[in-house]
């Protein structure tokens, strides 16, 4: 079993409020982070390994020492609760359920990045978290840990919760702070990263929810101790968010050592698949990395254990592996169909896209429009070089993320699973036409 370093409390009765908490050792953390310079806290961040649980896993403290100090002007940070990506819900189980790890987090964080104001924009559909966290800040207030002087330190903060609209870009870090702002969220281009000129034109360190929590456990346990736990750059404990064809989803925390195996058939973990079916093919990392099938995913190309962790996942680069991101590992089984489910996330990311870069907004509806031609029967074997061609045409040809990520599904299933297309080609009547029809006309 994993080391439990951010959900150890989670199961306590009443852990979300502070008396609770506090109990279990909550604030401690801030207590000992005050009794050091805020160079010595982003120190023990850099120490610690710790990289962005949000997706793209850049070291969290070299972001932070990124973070320009000029004179007089304000600096913020900003939590990415904006958790939208299809098969990760890691963020809102450690926002429900333990609020203030969040909160006690940020306060460390905002000290050591010398910031007075900070954010967390949680995504619309969060609204029972928004008030959940809410009343958690209401409680860290009432006990000394935020608003004037926090612990007679002279160290003033507050913490503001911003609610999304419902637009997944909005997960995107500029398109987040344009929506904070209160403009339509647009992406930006990068450079300049948020940290030289983020919210209100100001340096901003944006990160996500479960990297903030994080800090907590590596002060506590300091940076050296935390980077002993995992493997290489993957170092400390990884929130899983698993669903699918498997029998016990839910939110783990692993440390980056077990293979993917023991994760998805250890009872520890997910516990198998049910109803003795094969499993067929995974998304690791939430929906935008690419598929793998079964063999590649539990093998490495060199024939080791495919292990949970950054570097592992990552091993062969996107022609045989693909990507931790954040965490979000959907397990299909043999039952389920590629095509279908490629459709599906097409369909997610057309109505997703900004319409900002055209290669983005006119690419992810035609790449939909093909995928649904292929499953009403009326799909050509053209149809699939055609599909991979305007994937690689939307890759890396965008101001944002969001087209790689519309981009990859396509191509891994073209890639690993080209067969299965080329059957609902040459069977037309035979394909899954008796459900779900209305979705693909
Ligand atoms: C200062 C530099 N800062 C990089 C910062 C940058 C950002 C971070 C990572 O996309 C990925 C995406 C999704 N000076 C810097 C610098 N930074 N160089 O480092 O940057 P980047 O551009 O690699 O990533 P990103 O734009 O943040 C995130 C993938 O994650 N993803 C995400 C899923 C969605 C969720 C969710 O719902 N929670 O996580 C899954 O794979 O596709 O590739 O902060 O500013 N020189």
């Amino acid at each position: 079993m994993s080391k439990k370093l951010l959900l150890k409390d989670a199961h306590i009765e009443g852990i979300r409020y502070f008396e609770t908490y506090r109990k279990q050792g909550g604030y401690e953390a801030v207590e000992k982070a005050f009794k050091m310079t805020p160079e010595e806290i982003t120190e023990e961040v850099k120490t610690s390994g710790l990289r962005g649980r949000g997706g793209a896993g850049f070291p969290t403290g070299l972001k932070w020492s990124f973070l320009a100090k000029p004179e007089g002007v304000p600096r913020h940070l900003v939590v990415n609760a904006d958790e939208s990506e299809p098969g990760t819900f890691k963020d809102r189980y450690l926002m429900e359920f333990l609020p203030h790890l969040l909160i006690e987090g940020m306060i460390i964080s905002s000290f050591a990045l010398g910031a007075h104001d900070s954010y967390i924009y949680i995504r619309g559909e969060y609204a029972w978290i928004t008030n959940i966290l809410e009343e958690a800040i209401d409680e860290a207030k009432a006990a000394g840990f935020l608003g004037k002087n926090i612990l007679n330190s002279g160290y003033d903060l507050e913490i503001y919760v911003h609610r999304g609209a419902g637009a997944y870009i909005c997960g995107e870090e500029t398109a987040l702070l344009e929506s904070l702002e209160g403009k339509r969220g647009n992406p930006r281009l990068k450079p300049p990263f948020p940290a030289v000129k983020g919210a209100w034109e100001r340096p901003t360190v944006v990160n996500n929810v479960e990297t903030i929590a994080a800090v907590v456990p590596i002060i506590n346990i300091t940076g050296a101790e935390y980077a002993k736990i995992g493997v290489g750059k993957s170092t400390g404990t990884k929130l899983i968010s698993a669903c699918g064809n498997i029998n016990k989803p839910g939110v783990y925390e692993i440390d980056m050592t077990i293979s993917v195996e023991e994760f998805i058939y250890s009872d520890d973990y997910c516990g198998g698949i049910p109803n003795g079916k094969k499993l067929k093919a995974c998304i690791p990392g939430g929906s935008s990395v690419p598929i793998v099938p079964a063999n590649l995913l539990l093998k490495t190309i060199n024939g080791e254990d495919r292990i949970m962790n950054y570097e592992s996942l990552a091993d062969g680069g996107f022609a045989t592996g693909t990507m931790m991101g954040s965490g979000g590992f959907i397990v299909l089984d043999e039952d389920q169909s590629v095509v279908e489910h490629t459709m599906t996330l097409a369909r997610f990311y057309n109505h997703e896209s900004c319409g900002q870069c055209t290669p983005c907004r006119e690419g992810t509806g035609w790449m939909y429009r093909i995928l649904k031609k292929i499953l009403r029967g009326d799909g050509e074997m053209k149809d699939i070089d055609l599909l991979w061609d305007i994937q690689r045409k939307i890759e890396g040809n965008t101001i944002c993320p969001l087209g790689d990520a519309a981009a990859w599904p396509v191509a891994a299933a073209i890639r690993h699973f080209r067969d299965e297309f080329e059957w609902y080609i040459d069977n037309p009547e035979s394909q899954t036409r008796n459900y779900g029809m209305s979705n693909y006309a």
